[in-house]
């Protein structure tokens, strides 16, 4: 469901302060799910792939199961892809028409460097990039570095949110390309943290 829809049914309330730069303009463009992600229909998604780009388990697993072996046969030709970076390929088996693969920072060792807030970022932005360039309309990212990678949820789920809002305000002619955006959750811990969190950026209209 839309934020719109979720904020009627009182799913998601009012935030008690407002973060700056807070705005409910673009509310009706994002969702909320808690899905196993290879079923959604979304042009396109999000997986939590890594540096080979050759699969692996957790999300990236199931994507490369429910996709088939020709997901991995043209991850082959993509020559891997860099942390907080993202490629493009078809979606084969998955009801979606693309899959892009960003890999996410792993937080131990980039916190210690000092990086892990902006390479996280970096794979939103890129993967929204990369879905407006490929004329995808819709976009579900899967909750990025929160598993094997080790990232809290609380401080993924923000860093995820501030990305995506500071893309869409900062070009409004490339936001109005995408009609949604959707944060998919697996687990309970990530849905109800963008419950507590997506009120602070995209506050009810
Ligand atoms: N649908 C949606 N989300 C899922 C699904 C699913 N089917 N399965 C798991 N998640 P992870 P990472 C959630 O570990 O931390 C892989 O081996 C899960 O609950 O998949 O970025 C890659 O090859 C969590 O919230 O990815 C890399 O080597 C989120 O997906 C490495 O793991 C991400 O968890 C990447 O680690």
């Amino acid at each position: 469901p839309t934020l719109s829809l979720l904020y009627k049914i009182g799913k998601l309330t009012p935030p008690t302060t407002s973060g700056e730069g807070a705005s409910s303009k673009y509310n009706d463009k994002i969702s909320l799910i808690r899905t196993d992600i290879t079923k959604l229909a979304t042009d396109t998604i999000v997986n939590a792939a890594n540096e080979s780009l050759l699969g692996g388990g957790g999300v990236d697993g199931a994507i490369h199961s429910a996709a088939g072996p020709d997901l991995l046969e043209e991850c082959r030709t993509l020559d891997g892809c860099k942390t907080g970076g993202a490629k493009i390929t078809n979606a084969y088996r998955l009801p979606c028409k693309k899959v892009i693969h960003a890999v996410g920072p792993v937080y131990g060792t980039t916190k210690r460097q000092g990086k892990h807030t902006q390479l996280l970022s970096s794979c939103y932005t890129r993967s929204l990039d990369l879905a407006v360039q490929n004329e995808c309309k819709s976009i579900a990212f899967s909750a990025l570095s929160t598993g094997v990678y080790g990232y809290p949820s609380e401080e993924a789920c923000v860093t995820a949110i501030a990305a995506v809002k500071h893309w869409l305000d900062s070009d409004e002619q490339k936001a109005e390309k995408l009609d949604r955006i959707v944060f998919c959750s697996f687990l309970e811990r990530d849905e109800k943290a963008y419950e507590k969190h997506i009120p602070r950026f995209f506050p009810p209209a």
